[in-house]
């Protein structure tokens, strides 16, 4: 790959000096490149087995990006990308392959919260993300994963999976599958309340890790949201869902030991207080299905995590053969501990409700 000439379609004039591997994305790659002047850029390849559309997928983000400059509090609150040099937004080279450019922004990305203010930051940059956007015309986002949090439509994927046993691996995880198969109903619950429309769709970012929002690292404060790949039409449950089950987990995604996975109800509260702060815009309905959505995310990625396994890891970026394995069980422990402490989730959730009124 020559990055130069990767650059050189970009509406910037610049030779890289430098490139280095960047971040922890499962999906694309992406490189922190330096130039010789010194500025750097964030350089990623788009995974096009996941992102059949990556001009589409663009739209959005730049729909997005500069629907929230317009209605933030006046900070850029999204990352800038470069255009090409003949104004598009990605540029593919001869392979066929799909790059993105952006200014690099010095912040820190981190996996676990350091102290309880950079998970309070992380809630109050995704609540605000909804808050913002919430008059955003939903319609006309162009979807880059259909059904992508439709839990039942995950569960028939996995079904699919089970049933073809194309990496020969469903015996080893038949506890797992067995796991995974006695929560199926529970699984449907969020879904039927979209269908339904006691939830309202709003513009959802729908992959809140910790590690997609940018921190200052001498203020602390969050500078903006990351990876903005899935935003499209879905659910607050979604974000406030997605967020926890990574952040407010005492162990790692991909931890060895599953026992050491549980979810830690003091940095619940510390989210869901900034989540709800950020978001006055929030009907009750959708407060009280925040728990919910934690479980819903925590079990669906599972068995993402799962039906990948059992596909033969096509989808998510693995470092041995087990990984996808391995976050499954870390993600059917959580997700059953969040069935056991549902009434703690409800009583922090109401707790919160009360004190801001
Ligand atoms: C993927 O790309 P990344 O690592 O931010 C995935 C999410 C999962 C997450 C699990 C497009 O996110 O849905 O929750 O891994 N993104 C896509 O860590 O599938
Ligand atoms: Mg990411």
């Amino acid at each position: 790959m020559q990055l130069n000439e990767i650059i050189s379609a970009f509406a910037v004039k610049e030779t890289i000096v430098r490139h280095e591997n960047f971040g922890g994305g499962h999906i694309n790659s992406t490189f922190k490149v330096t130039a010789e002047s010194g500025r750097k850029y964030i350089l990623q390849r788009i995974n096009q087995n996941v992102f059949s559309d990556p001009v589409a997928l663009m739209g959005n983000v730049r729909a997005v990006s500069e629907y929230i400059r317009c209605h933030s509090d006046g900070e850029r609150r999204s990352l800038e990308f470069v255009p090409t040099a003949q104004g598009g937004v990605c540029y593919q080279d001869e392979e066929g392959v799909y790059w993105r450019l952006y200014r690099y922004v010095d912040g820190l990305c981190l996996d676990v919260p350091e102290c309880d203010e950079d998970f309070y930051q992380s809630a109050v940059a995704f609540g605000q993300f909804l808050e913002w956007l919430k008059g955003f015309p939903v319609e006309t986002l162009y979807e880059p994963i259909p059904n992508f949090h439709n839990t039942p439509y995950r569960y028939r994927q996995l079904k699919e999976a089970i049933e073809k046993n194309g990496a020969g691996r469903c015996e080893s995880a038949r506890r797992e599958i067995e796991i995974a198969l006695k929560l199926e109903e529970a699984a449907g619950v969020l879904q039927a309340m979209r269908e339904s429309g006691v939830l309202p769709l709003r513009v959802t970012h729908n992959d809140t890790k910790l590690n997609n929002v940018l921190l200052d690292p001498h203020t602390r404060q969050y500078i903006c949201v990351l990876d903005l790949d899935t935003v499209m039409p879905g659910l607050s449950a979604y974000d406030f869902g997605d967020a926890i089950r990574f952040g407010a987990a005492t162990a790692a995604e991909d931890e060895q030991d599953a026992s050491k996975m549980r979810l830690d109800l003091h940095l619940f509260e510390v989210f869901a207080r900034g989540f709800i702060q950020a978001a006055p815009s929030l009907t009750k309905e959708e407060i009280q299905a925040l728990p919910l959505g934690a479980f819903t995310m925590t079990l669906e990625v599972g068995i993402r995590f799962l039906a990948d396994y059992l596909n033969g890891d096509v989808y998510f970026k693995t470092a041995y053969p087990e990984h996808n394995l391995v976050r499954t069980r870390t993600q059917l422990t959580l997700a059953n501990d969040m069935i056991v402490k549902r009434k703690e989730m409800e009583r922090i959730i109401a707790e919160i409700v009360a004190e801001l009124q």
